[in-house]
């Protein structure tokens, strides 16, 4: 077993229970096949970080302007996460203090808009995020959702047709970004449209941004006012949240001619104090690592690789007579279309976990099912390419995948089978944070 190496002997002997359940599902991950198009594996140092001494350190503010004392070293590890973040992503302004994507996505809302305005978005259906202005969040009850999304027919954004709901509707922000949508995201032709009618371009990268990195997917970061993402996902590290803005803000005559706060300053505020208290120093820590790690060729090579997999995996199921939204993909993942199908994206998604292909079911374009069960199956390539998976690995698991949607029946018959074949597989790997070496 990789990960039978005892790691956490103080847990283990304090409390047993917890340590056991870490334990049970960390050898659940090593043993399956983590495609959860929004997981990948964090690194030893970057969990190392995660769970130091810093849990324990308060420090409202900012550095060089903190409410409590003693943040001398917890000011350098800010800064250091801060100068890192700028030059990876090549930002002018950069906050690494969000607890996560979601209240990341608060600030932007409240550091640029007021209660009531217009957005454009992506519907969770349609493949958007919650945050994005859907009813059920903050973000679709304190604003109004203008949506969009791929056109049923062809999978991909119709950006002629976009350009017409914004120019009639004219939301004064427009997001891109997406959980469920397999192709490039062309921020340039967005940032046209959100010029036409004076709209903040607010990217969410959480999902992408290793591919950015990688130099496989258009960077937002030259046309949008603010870029979001966490810094989990396929970045791998911890489980937080960042924002990336320019300076100035181009709309403060237009829309915030009563601040004397810059587009920065405001992102500040908004973080703290408006939305949150005291930064999570071992998150940002364990954030500045992951960002040193990105910088490496060696990511680099790990974010080409999750789109070389993808895209072969995508062809070794067309070649299995499988239907993909769009016909396939330009980045981490795949929507199975099982619309022709009797049974549904749940049914599917459940035969797989059972054989061990850990995924989820997903709304696909022109879905009929409700997305309580829906007839897509969300597959991502990150965690595989992080263990060292590379292209006959993904004809592999397209045979698995096929043998589970032919078996779905007598799933409990086949399961067991195919699971054990998938155990052997992943042993053949150095899973990052789990396989000592
Ligand atoms: N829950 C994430 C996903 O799976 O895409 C988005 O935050």
């Amino acid at each position: 077993m990789p990960n039978s190496v005892e790691r956490y002997p103080h847990l283990k002997q304090n409390d047993p229970e917890i340590y056991d359940l870490i334990q049970k599902q960390t050898v659940y991950e090593a043993s399956t096949l983590k495609m959860i198009a929004s997981e990948s594996f964090a690194s030893f140092s970057v969990m190392e970080a995660c769970g130091s001494t810093l849990t324990n350190k308060y420090c409202e503010g900012y550095p060089g302007a903190r409410y409590y004392e003693g943040y001398e070293f917890v000011d350098q590890i800010e800064n250091l996460a801060i100068e890192r973040g700028k030059k990876l992503f090549g930002a002018e302004h950069v906050n690494v203090q969000p607890y996560s994507g979601s209240p990341a996505n608060q600030a932007v809302y409240r550091s640029i808009l007021k209660s009531g305005d217009k957005i454009m978005g992506m519907p969770v259906p349609e493949g958007g995020h919650l945050t994005h202005g859907w009813k059920v969040n903050f973000s679709g009850m304190d604003y109004v959702q203008i949506p969009y999304g791929p056109d049923p027919s062809t999978g991909r954004f119709d950006l002629t047709q976009i350009r017409d709901v914004a120019k009639k509707e004219r939301p004064k922000m427009i997001w891109v970004g997406a959980t469920a949508y397999p192709y490039i995201i062309e921020y340039k032709q967005f940032a046209e449209i959100a010029n036409e009618i004076d709209a903040y371009l607010v990217a969410d990268i959480s999902h992408i941004n290793a591919i950015i990195i990688a130099g496989e997917h258009p960077d937002p970061t030259p046309y949008c006012d603010i870029v979001s993402s966490t810094s989990h996902k396929m970045l791998r590290g911890p489980r937080a949240g960042f924002l990336l803005s320019k300076t100035e803000d181009r709309y403060q005559q237009k829309y915030h001619a009563d601040s004397k706060l810059n587009l920065a300053k405001r992102i500040d505020r908004a973080v703290f104090p408006g939305l949150q208290g005291g930064p999570h120093m071992h998150a940002i820590a364990a954030m500045a690592v992951a960002f040193k790690d990105a910088m490496t060729p060696e990511f680099r090579e790990y974010g080409k690789q999750i789109v070389k997999n993808a895209k072969a995996l995508a062809a070794a199921l067309l070649a299995r007579g499988y239907d993909l939204a769009g016909g396939g993909t330009d980045t981490h993942l795949l929507i199975l279309d099982f619309r022709k199908k009797e049974f549904t994206g749940k049914d599917a998604a459940q035969a797989l976990s059972k054989a061990g292909i850990i995924a989820n079911f997903n709304m696909t374009p022109g879905d009929h099912r409700s997305p309580f069960i829906t007839s897509g199956v969300r597959l991502g390539t990150p965690s595989l390419t992080a263990m060292g998976m590379k292209e006959p690995e993904m004809e592999l698991i397209a045979g698995w995948i096929d043998r589970v949607c032919q078996n779905i029946k007598n799933i409990d018959v086949a399961a067991p089978v195919i699971r054990a074949e998938i155990a052997d597989l992943c042993k053949k790997f150095v899973i990052p944070g789990i396989t000592q070496v």
